[in-house]
């Protein structure tokens, strides 16, 4: 607009006119504003929150009724973190159970988000396609699909598979970087199957270097993935950890036995097949009932990265 009245606004002759004129031209006088601008430590936006395995299950199975794969690119419960009303589980990821029914397939896509997955029950014959290799879904595997890889689910066993999704979707949603694909073919070929996949992180392997690491937390090693950590710890009966305090998103799967944690001063009871979450600079630890393995994924990648990475007082 070539008629703006700048000299208007330099000779402006008291703040309130001032305001007037800055107003229609997007900007704002940041000594007048009371948009809160930086607090003095993180605000805890997001809730400590849980979702049971027998409910979700519950939900899938009926899903599993009600609408098939052909019109459900994913058959999927995404976990909604309870003081948001957003596709996110925390800040930065979203979470969903999602369920295959024996001879189903689910069409393959691509996207820049970043997904993987941790099987909680499957029958041998599950698999996920990536970039037109078949990956074996046995439970306790990891899957991983980094952005942009190809990926589709089949299920050639003879019973519904039920994993978890991890995606660095609201991430994604952030900063704005998103593409995706559906593939050409829809079901995209299969060339070839290799359980030694790269993109496999069996349960074999992991819970042998669990057991050899014991007590300690182990990471696997995902170098595909950027933006999400993940981690496993196995814990004795009556086990107590220690206490967590971080700038960093925590999502926990458990993959084997029962216990309790307590986030923020909110206790949550779980068992296999759970997933619950500590958003950041919520303090929290766990205690096993009996002995329990939790897997923990979480953004510390990514606020590593950028400085952003605090730990609280222990
Ligand atoms: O399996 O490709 O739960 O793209 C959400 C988005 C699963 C998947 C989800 C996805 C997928
Ligand atoms: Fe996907």
């Amino acid at each position: 607009m070539l008629t703006r009245d700048v000299d208007g606004l330099s000779n402006a002759a008291s703040l309130d006119e001032l305001y007037e004129r800055v107003a229609p031209l997007s900007a704002m006088p940041g000594w007048h504003s009371s948009l809160p601008v930086m607090w003095p430590e993180p605000q805890k936006t997001l809730a400590p929150a849980h979702w049971s395995y027998r409910e979700m299950k519950a939900g899938l199975d009926a899903a599993g009724r009600l609408i098939d794969t052909s019109i459900a690119e994913r058959r999927n419960l995404v976990l909604i973190n309870p003081a948001e009303a957003r596709l996110a589980t925390t800040r930065t990821l979203v979470v969903a159970y999602q369920m295959v029914l024996p001879g189903e397939v689910a069409r393959s896509h691509r996207h820049t988000a970043n997904a993987l997955r941790i099987v909680i029950d499957a029958e041998p014959g599950t698999y996920t396609v990536v970039d037109g290799v078949g990956v074996p879904m046995e439970q306790g595997d990891v899957l991983l699909t980094p952005g942009m890889s190809w990926h589709g689910h089949a299920n050639e066993g003879n019973a519904p598979a039920y994993w978890i999704d991890i995606l660095d979707l609201p991430l994604v949603q952030l900063l704005e970087p998103m593409f995706y694909e559906d593939h050409p073919a829809a079901y995209e070929p299969v060339n070839r199957h290799d359980p030694e996949s790269a993109f496999r992180l069996s349960r074999r392997d992991t819970f042998a270097a669990l057991a050899a690491a014991f007590p300690d937390e182990i990471a696997l090693a995902a170098p595909s993935l950027l933006t999400i950590g993940l981690f496993m710890s196995r814990l004795e009966p009556g086990q107590t950890t220690a206490s967590r305090q971080t700038t960093a998103q925590n999502i926990y799967v458990v993959l084997e036995g029962r216990g309790s944690s307590t986030i923020d001063g909110t206790v949550i009871d779980w068992e296999r097949g759970d997933v619950f979450v500590a958003p950041g600079w919520r303090a929290h630890e766990h205690r096993a009932g009996e002995s329990a393995v939790l897997l923990r994924a979480t953004d510390a990648p990514v606020l590593e990265k950028l400085g952003f990475l605090r730990q609280g007082a222990p």
